[in-house]
């Protein structure tokens, strides 16, 4: 397979100024044609033209209205190369031939589910017609669909409907023209037997946009939420951004079979169902968080990634990193702050983190790759976005900018580029010139992988009344970038007094400058140190006692921080910081350092201990009726698993989990009766609604729940088997199932038996159901797996199944990591089978193993000979090879 190099990059020789596509869309073959108007860059006139085109069956090609001679054009499984075009525009025709039933890698033009479907980003439009495949080829499109009238009543493409009508043979037409210019990734049909839910929303400048969500008819009733979040998204993103949508039409369809969460097609969205489909008998809050948090992610496209989009695919973080700050923000503003902030760093640092560690470590604008769809996502759950990175580096402008100086910025952004296809460099510029801003070596956080490491140590000078932060960073090696320079680090920092209150910041004394911190007269609680060297002092002056310093606030940058506060410290601003991410943050550190203690204790067969002070902690956490309550469910969480090991030398997963589940279970025996109270003050009220509060409730509830599920006492049993009975909601059942799951037994089958037999009809369901028994850590679970292999809802072409039952199984790093070497043979057997369905699919799945030399020497071989095995498999995507490939290096 071949690498491709940002360093690499040239302008096209040839632009596409128009294209229009015919499809007749057929029970054994789809005839897809193409008509391109070319127009040669200057410099580029004459030179081969270059069309990339996979697995194509090439019909015809004409020039200017005539048949090539064959010894004008060469074709073979990728290209179709032009070897002397005219020297002026011409037209180019082509007609080819698909078979998109038989597509099951779901790129490109495919069908299932009853549906024609296609997914062109990264590069699956080379799958349809021969092309440009780039996104700086940008073009305005039309597209003509013909299909069976009976079996696709609902022909879809982008733009605005121009014409439809009836044809002969029972078949019928529409005629799609899209009046703004697009990559082709953005291209989009979908033909089948669909309905729609509509509605409207009327626009800032007062148009009035009709917005349809379209699902099979069963699956209607469940599009309210989608359709609250679409028009909350519509205006949110006039309101904060200034951004108003420019068509009369917008179209959302919801399919099945679809490799990731969503795609941003210009006006016609398509969504996997499971990011749609909502009820509160059938969704958790979890999946109604996610459905408004990604519906808006999509929309927020339509200006940042669609109107200004990528030069090349190594700008992706361009349009994503921008999009996942964008839905972030919007998340933000619709519920908790704070809560989101959490939930969006913990994910950050499973996922990215752990990713920065390893061989496939990247920079959030890679150098290079083999198969794009690789940087798209970096684990095995349907958690896909690997672009958290990238929107803490936007996140970053802000919090050096403030918010107005970031509109500005965006502001400018979208007036110079609007249409075009553009770079990171772009970005950055209209930032600084928008603000006249110093950014010193921030470009760095695009060209170097890596999370930099950053140690603080601080100093009280009674006498002097300063208080002083020393900083000093580095950032880790990882694969090609041996060495690294210093970042430009934005850390926002409060200093709390003895009464837990925030201290006035007056004035600040930094490289010889002495800065006044002041705010029009008015006091700073909390201000923004720029860290941009190896080593860096800042002293605060004018601070009348010791403080304790709040460091880091709101998670200002995407670092490793180590600090010099005490255990003491760290109680203190759990109990009072004033920032609640650094509240959440301080009982984080406290147990992860238990955690470790007590793993350094099980690996010497000492008993473990769980300390008095982290228990009372945690009671006056819970007994905090001032705290938010999806807050407090938030701080009694420990620290995943994954991320204690991550903190290890040689991961030791059995020590982990023994350890995480003694503190838990230790925990909930001591705290038994508050967290008996917990579930009784609140158990759900009479109606499901997607608000803060209720969901707050609820969250608490069955985080509550949880903890007493460990527990052995019938009592508990029982309690926890009445809130699966009398659960109203999804989101209580689900939990109170999973409370009784932890412990193998009679009621758990019992209860996983009910469950499936209720829900045995609604595959979104279903899919919960094998995750929660593939994630499932108790012993020898890769039995179950393999059983549920076989289970008449599985099957192995869906990548939503796919993602519930093998990517729950490694998500559960005691039996994946089995050190008999169970869970890996059945990871690497199940690679191989499902690389020759979907390739995109099964390179998630093999990126499990990318970590594996962070396990002991046992684990380490018989991961490496699972990698081995898959690398010596015939046929082998190129997908799969990169991920493989790179995790043996
Ligand atoms: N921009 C979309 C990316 C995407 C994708 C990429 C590779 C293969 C399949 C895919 N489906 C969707 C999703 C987004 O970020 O909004
Ligand atoms: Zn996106």
């Amino acid at each position: 397979p071949k690498e491709i190099f940002l360093k690499d990059y040239k302008l096209p020789a040839y632009y596409f100024d128009t294209v229009d596509l015919g499809f007749s869309l057929g029970e054994e073959k789809t005839i897809v044609s193409a008509k391109i108007c070319v127009v040669p860059r200057v410099d580029g006139a004459g030179s081969p033209l270059v069309l990339d085109g996979t697995d194509l069956k090439l019909i015809s090609v004409k020039v200017n209205g005539n048949e090539l001679k064959e010894e004008d054009f060469h074709v073979d499984s990728r290209h179709l190369i032009l070897t002397s075009p005219p020297s002026g525009n011409f037209t180019l025709e082509t007609l080819t031939e698909i078979l998109p039933q038989k597509n099951t890698s779901l790129e490109g033009l495919y069908k299932s589910s009853g549906n024609f479907c296609t997914q062109c980003e990264a590069e699956g439009f080379r799958k349809i017609t021969f092309y440009q495949d780039r996104p700086d080829i940008m073009a305005k499109y039309t597209c003509r669909i013909e299909a069976d009238k009976s079996l696709y009543p609902v022909l879809l493409s982008n733009g605005n409907l121009i014409e439809q009508g009836d044809l002969e043979g029972g078949k019928h037409f529409a005629l799609w023209e899209d009046p703004f210019k697009k990559p082709c990734y953005l291209f989009a049909l979908v033909a089948g037997p669909l309905e729609s839910r509509d509605d409207t929303f009327t626009t800032c400048s007062g148009r009035k946009v009709a917005l349809r969500i379209w699902t099979p008819a069963q699956d209607l009733p469940k599009t309210e939420h989608a359709m609250y979040s679409l028009k909350a998204a519509m205006k949110w993103d006039e309101e904060v951004f200034g951004r108003e949508y420019d068509l009369d039409l917008f179209n959302i369809v919801a399919v099945p079979d679809f490799n990731m969460g969503a795609m941003e097609n210009k006006s016609l969205n398509i969504f996997n169902s499971k990011l749609v489909l909502a009820s509160p008998e059938t969704a958790t809050d979890a999946d109604y968080a996610a459905i408004l948090g990604v519906i808006g992610h999509e929309y927020f496209h339509n200006w940042t990634g669609n109107r200004v989009t990528c030069r090349d695919w190594f700008q992706l973080s361009l349009k994503e990193g921008l999009t996942v700050f964008r839905d972030q923000e919007f998340s933000s503003d619709m519920g908790s702050r704070t809560v989101k902030r959490i939930g969006d760093v913990s994910k950050l640092r499973i996922y990215q983190f752990s990713q920065d560690a390893g061989p496939m470590a990247h920079p959030v604008r890679p150098h290079s790759y083999i198969k794009m769809d690789n940087f798209y996502t970096v684990t095995v759950w349907w958690n896909w976005k690997v672009y958290e990175k990238g929107a803490e580096v936007v996140r970053m402008y802000k919090t050096l900018l403030g918010s107005e100086g970031f509109r500005k910025g965006t502001d400018l952004y979208f007036e110079r580029h609007d249409g075009q296809a553009v770079t990171c460099e772009d970005f950055f510029a209209a930032m600084r010139d928008a603000n006249d801003a110093d950014f010193a070596n921030f470009l760095l956080w695009y060209s170097q992988a890596g999370t930099p490491v950053v140690k603080v140590t601080s100093s009280y000078n009674a006498e002097a009344r300063t208080f002083s932060l020393k900083f000093s960073q580095t950032v880790p090696s990882t694969p090609g970038q041996p060495t690294k320079e210093p970042m430009f680090i934005p850390v926002s920092v409060g200093l709390l007094d003895s009464c837990g209150k925030d201290l006035p910041l007056s004035s600040i004394h930094h490289d010889g400058m002495l800065e006044s911190l002041t705010c029009n007269g008015q006091p700073v609680y909390t201000t923004v140190l720029r860290v941009t060297k190896g080593e860096e002092e800042f002293v605060f002056s004018d601070v009348p006692e010791k403080p304790i310093p709040s460091l880091l606030r709101g998670y200002s940058a995407p670092i490793r921080l180590h600090s010099d506060l005490t255990e003491d410290d760290l109680f203190f601003l759990l109990a009072h910081d004033s920032d609640g991410f650094n509240r959440w943050e301080a009982g984080q550190i406290l147990a992860r350092k238990l955690m470790l203690s007590q793993v350094a204790n099980f690996q010497k067969d000492k008993p473990l201990v769980l300390a008095p002070q982290f228990v009372h902690g945690i009671k006056c956490i819970i007994l905090d009726s001032s705290l938010d309550k999806e807050f407090i469910a938030k701080a009694i969480t420990l620290p995943g698993e994954g991320e204690i090991m991550d903190m290890m030398e040689v991961a030791d997963p059995d020590a982990v989990h023994a350890v995480r589940s003694f503190i838990r279970k230790q925990l909930a025996s001591e705290l038994k009766q508050e967290f008996l109270n917990l579930v009784k003050e609140n158990r759900s009220l009479e109606k499901y609604e997607f608000n803060h509060a209720n969901m707050a409730r609820r969250a608490l509830k069955n985080t509550a729940l949880g903890y007493l599920g460990s527990l052995d006492y019938q009592e508990v049993t029982e309690l926890v088997l009445h809130e699966y009975k009398t659960a109203t909601n999804m989101t209580d059942q689900f939990s109170a199932l999973a409370a009784i799951a932890q412990k193998p037994g009679k009621a758990r089958d019992d209860a996983l038996a009910d469950f499936y037999d209720k829900w045995q009809h609604d595959y979104l369901v279903v899919n919960k159901w094998f995750a929660l028994q593939s994630a499932s850590d108790i012993p020898g679970n890769v039995e179950n797996v393999q059983k549920l292999l076989e289970h008449p809802a599985f099957d192995l072409r869906n990548p939503n199944k796919v993602y519930s039952l093998i990517g729950g199984f490694c998500a559960s790093p005691v039996n994946f990591h089995a050190n008999d070497g169970s869970g890996y043979k059945f990871l690497g057997e199940l690679v191989v089978q499902l690389d020759k369905l979907n390739p995109q699919v099964a390179s998630r799945m093999v990126s499990a193993f990318s970590r594996w030399k962070r396990y002991d020497e046992t684990r380490q071989n018989l991961a490496k000979a699972q990698l081995e095995m898959i690398m010596s498999a015939n046929g082998l995507s190129e997908n799969v090879f990169e991920i493989a490939s790179k995790s043996l290096a």
